[in-house]
């Protein structure tokens, strides 16, 4: 845990998250400033800053959290697709240096998009 990482705090349970999926390794949460109805971020429960420093093990634990949810995400708010990113490095977007994915649901003409 990273003192100072506000996604370190919302594992620890300091900071209140309205949580979509939980295991030993992986916290899911909605964000705070949805780009979409179900936007939802997918963290490792371990403080890593970007993907590079991201062990495989937990990449995998990500990835695999990813592929399991965004399905049901999709569902859940009647969403036609839906854009999975992540910004990698503060010069990409990232503002908390925590990694995470953002699985953002789409809808037919939308025009929105990251
Ligand atoms: P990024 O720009 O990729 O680092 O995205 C960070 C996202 O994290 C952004 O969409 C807003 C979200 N966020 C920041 N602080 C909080 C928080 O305290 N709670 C929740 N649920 N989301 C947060």
């Amino acid at each position: 845990m990273s003192e100072d990482c506000i996604f370190c705090q919302i594992v620890a349970g300091d900071i209140p998250n309205r949580t979509v999926y939980e295991d030993d390794d992986v916290l899911a949460f909605l964000d705070a400033n949805p780009l979409a109805p179900g936007h939802t971020l997918v963290i490792p429960k371990a403080h890593h800053e970007t993907l590079g420093d991201l062990p495989a093990d937990a990449g995998a634990s990500v990835f695999e959290t990813l592929h399991r949810l965004t399905p049901v995400i999709e569902e859940a708010v009647d969403a036609d697709a839906s854009n999975v990113a992540f910004n990698n490095g503060e010069a990409a977007g990232q503002e908390v240096p925590h990694v995470h994915g953002h699985v953002i649901p789409r809808f037919e003409g939308d025009g929105g998009g990251p």
